[in-house]
């Protein structure tokens, strides 16, 4: 086996060097240089190592406000030789600590707002607790060699198991993600970005956070999204680029549509002095992009990614930005269409599934060598996804799995959920299916067949479910039937179920 390269840290890191003192980070809290965040990711570092010696592997869970707190930590983690695990900042008890067990952190660390219940959970699995306010420390003391193959990150995905999967990347798959992008759409260090999206995903760790800060550009964060906060950000006008899935562009249009002839009009010319807008992690409708368009003046460009792979697809910044297509393989990307014989398809028009290769894929699923050898065949990754070319650019199709539902743009899985719900004290039996709308892509609907003598009302399920689900899997579309859709093996045909919301 050949040995690992060693660096001196992770390459986001190492690059940022050269940017001293540009801003790198604008957050409620202030604004700060590359080399004020240089400094207190070496001190998170240093205090991580001090505390805790050796830490090449160990997975650090955080749960940190989007800002300069977090983007620290993340470094500081990385500086230390640990593996970073972002947990979603709303999640309700049972997903933080499956996330906590899964992985078997180590350490958490949070700020004042997400403490509680992230350390008594940790406490019970004997898992230590830092806050971000006691990392201070002079200690210049040695930081550890990073190898470039060793796990960076894991980010929980939703699939066709019940229980979502730990996504491992490499700093080296994290690098090639970011080098992808920051080539493809000319990212510059003059650039400025407004991140709304949460930090546990793909979209706003790396498209956002990672490829502005390689580039030397400036990243301001909203604590999460509040469409006024936003609307009145962007309407400042210093943006030049904006990123986000299209349920948040939908808001943003019902938003625009609210406004006065003057607050539209201040909007509508900050977007236009943008130099790019890109929407992802969702099909993006075609009415959104026209309305957008008459809005802003701006062709979204829309691309196709996965938690496994990073970016992939992507419409061109200079061309024809085609709607209701991703467009073509990113650098570094290699993408094949495959028929269900794994044979790649030549043609353009015949419709396969979407593999992927290249150093933008992930390693592995934390501890499910079963889900990994599954996910890849001949050395391409599998996305699940369906697609066709047309005239060179790609088409999504859908995905082959009816039990995954894309909502608000997260992937959530309609197995966990109805494993949920089948706790409810008044639900004997349940199926969970994603309907169309035109706002969240999908919506989680539930058809429930009740215990005896017992009813349900969908706000009441919902306020049971806030306790174990978290926002997106909680139904909010309730049938009550007398029995299941099922076929004559005992299944249930979940296109019925569908059919049940038409
Ligand atoms: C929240 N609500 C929903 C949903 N989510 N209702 C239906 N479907 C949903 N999915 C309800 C809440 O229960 C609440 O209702 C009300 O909407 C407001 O909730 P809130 O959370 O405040 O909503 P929001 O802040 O407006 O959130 C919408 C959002 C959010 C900003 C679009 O969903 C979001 O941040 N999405 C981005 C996800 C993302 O980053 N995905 C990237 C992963 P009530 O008031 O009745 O309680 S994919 C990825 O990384 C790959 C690689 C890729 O390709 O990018
Ligand atoms: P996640 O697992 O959360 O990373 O979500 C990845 C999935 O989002 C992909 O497998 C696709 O199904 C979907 N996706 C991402 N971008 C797009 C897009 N532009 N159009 C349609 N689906 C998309």
């Amino acid at each position: 086996m050949p040995a690992m390269r060693m660096v001196n840290a992770a390459p986001i890191v190492t690059v940022t060097q050269a940017y001293s003192s540009q801003i790198a980070v604008r957050d409620k809290t202030g604004t700060y240089s590359y080399t004020e965040l240089q400094t207190r990711a070496r001190e998170v570092a240093a205090v991580l190592v001090d505390r805790e010696g050796c830490l090449r592997g160990s997975r650090i869970a955080f749960m940190v406000t989007p800002g300069f707190d977090y983007v620290a930590i993340l470094w500081g983690i990385w500086r230390a030789g640990a593996v970073a695990v972002p947990i979603g900042l709303g999640y309700p008890e049972p997903e933080i600590d499956y996330i906590l067990a899964d992985t078997q952190a180590e350490l958490v660390i949070s700020d004042d707002s997400h403490d509680t219940p992230l350390f008594s959970l940790a406490s019970r699995r004997e898992c230590r607790s830092l806050n971000v306010k006691e990392i201070r420390s002079r200690a210049q003391g040695n930081l550890p060699d990073v190898g470039l193959d060793q796990p960076a990150l894991i980010l929980y995905t939703s699939g066709t198991t019940s229980k979502p999967k730990g996504v491992v990347t490499s700093h080296r798959n994290i690098t090639e993600q970011i080098k992808s992008l920051v080539s493809a759409w000319e990212w510059r260090q003059e650039d400025k970005i407004l991140n709304v999206l949460p930090l546990h995903h793909v979209h706003g760790i790396i498209n956002i956070v990672c490829c502005a800060l390689w580039s030397g550009a400036s990243c301001q964060f909203l604590p999460g999204f509040d469409v006024t906060e936003t609307f009145r950000t962007i309407s400042q006008g210093h943006l030049t680029l904006f990123m986000a899935v299209p349920t948040i562009y939908s808001k943003l249009i019902a938003a625009w549509e609210q406004e006065s002839g003057k607050g539209q009009a201040r909007f509508t010319e900050a977007c236009s002095k943008m130099r790019l807008m890109v929407s992802g992690s969702a099909a993006l409708p075609v009415q959104v992009l026209e309305k957008w368009r008459s809005i802003t003046g701006h062709t979204l460009l829309e691309r196709y990614g996965m938690t496994e792979i990073g970016m992939a697809l992507s419409n061109p910044l200079h061309g024809d930005r085609k709607p209701g297509m991703v467009g073509f393989p990113l650098p570094g990307v290699t993408v094949q269409l495959s028929d269900d014989q794994g044979r790649e398809i030549q043609d353009d028009g015949i419709s396969g599934e979407i593999w992927i290769k290249g150093q933008t894929v992930f390693q592995e699923y934390w501890q499910r060598p079963e889900a990994t050898r599954a996910a890849f065949q001949d050395g391409w990754f599998r996305t699940g996804d369906i697609a066709v070319i047309e005239d060179g650019y790609y088409r999504i199709l859908g995905r082959d799995s009816i039990d995954i539902i894309k909502s608000g743009g997260f992937k959530v899985s309609a197995l966990e959920i109805e494993e949920v719900l089948r706790g409810h004290p008044s639900i004997a039996e349940c199926s969970v299916v994603g309907i169309p709308d035109p706002e969240w892509g999908e919506r989680v609907a539930l058809v429930a067949v009740l215990q005896p003598g017992q009813s349900l009302e969908l706000n009441v399920l919902r306020g049971w479910a806030r306790t174990y689900l978290s926002k997106a899997k909680i139904p909010t579309r309730l049938e009550v039937v007398k029995e299941l859709p099922r076929n004559a093996m005992g299944k249930v045909v979940k296109p019925e179920v569908r059919k049940l919301f038409e």
